[in-house]
């Protein structure tokens, strides 16, 4: 699908690559529509604005918080696709119902690391989309995932379980393909590691000093989508934010940025895991249940449960 080399180039943008892969066209509708959403959350990132959200005029409020605002983007613009069941953000506590007949729901983080837009680092929004009504079912069941990266370009990763592909918004604040079926090697030289290394307990110390001494080199943005967006472009690598002294589930929530990273990593070729399974294996206990992670090239992912099960079974 992409260009070969040296034909003339043309742009396949988003929609038409749903199309071309005969996905469901409700499915194409929400993606779409939280494409669409993105390009009004990138804008009040950008300019500070609360910019008409292309529902309704402005909200007339108090200046929003941006994530507060990109939740209210996203949510309605789902509402008015007409196939969600449920909606899940994580800037809620309770689980919105919308149609109980709805086709389709959604778990999301509508602006991950939004502290980090104050001191100009990259953003992003993470999306899960489960078949039905149930978003605390096991993130096997994920029919489809996405995030939007807000760095110095704002791309769309996205996958329906046929590969993850990655778009860029260009001029016109379309989607287009810059390359599908992306792939993580088996191993990497990069890794992001979460938390502070004084409360890392002796699997995860051996970890860390294990790829310091193969060389590794740390890269660690504080922001969750720009961080395992380095490890999927790059193609290799892993990140971990892990159990923890005094933290054992860690930090981060399995609902709204583990499971929709999980099923991207592993269309990739790389595998998530809490230290002892699959992400997607793990059963939800609640909408903010936190799990550690340790998420890329499969055979760091593997070391990492090895040592687990060596030093700390
Ligand atoms: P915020 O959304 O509260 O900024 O947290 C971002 C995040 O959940 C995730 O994006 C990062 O990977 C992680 O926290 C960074 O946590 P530390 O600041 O403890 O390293």
């Amino acid at each position: 699908m992409t260009n070969e080399p040296g034909s003339t180039p043309f742009q396949v943008d988003l929609r038409r690559h749903l199309r071309e892969r005969e996905e469901d066209r409700d499915l194409t509708r929400v993606i779409y529509e939280l494409a669409t959403a993105s390009r009004y959350i990138i804008n009040s990132i950008r300019t500070g604005e609360l910019g008409v959200a292309g529902t309704s005029n402005l909200y007339g409020e108090t200046q929003l918080e941006l994530d507060v605002l990109a939740d209210r983007i996203i949510r309605k613009r789902m509402t008015h696709t007409g196939v969600i069941a449920c909606i899940a953000s994580e800037e809620d506590d309770e689980i919105q119902v919308v149609d109980p007949n709805g086709k389709y729901s959604i778990a999301y983080d509508p602006l991950d690391g939004s502290s980090l837009v104050d001191v100009n680092l990259a953003v992003g929004t993470i999306v899960g989309i489960y078949k039905g009504a149930d978003v605390l079912s096991p993130g096997r069941e994920l029919v489809a995932a996405l995030y939007v990266l807000y760095g110095p370009r704002c791309t769309l990763v996205y996958t329906t379980g046929h590969g993850t592909h990655e778009f860029a918004m260009n001029a016109l604040m379309e989607y287009t393909l810059v390359q599908e079926d992306i792939k993580i090697a088996e191993t990497g030289n990069i890794y992001a590691p979460g938390g502070t290394r004084n409360k890392y307990t002796p699997a995860v110390e051996a970890f860390v000093s294990d790829l310091e001494d193969r060389g590794s080199k740390l890269r660690y943005s504080g922001g969750f989508v720009p961080d395992i967006n380095q490890v999927l472009i790059k193609g290799h690598g892993v990140f971990l934010y892990p159990h923890l002294k005094g933290l054992p589930r860690g930090k981060l929530r399995l609902l709204y940025e583990l499971n929709p990273m999980a099923f991207l990593i592993e269309q990739a070729g790389g595998a998530a895991s809490n230290g002892h399974k699959r992400i997607l294996d793990v059963e939800p206990e609640g909408i903010g249940h936190c799990e550690p992670v340790f998420i890329g090239s499969k055979a760091d992912v593997a070391k990492v449960e090895e040592l687990i099960r060596t030093l700390e079974s």
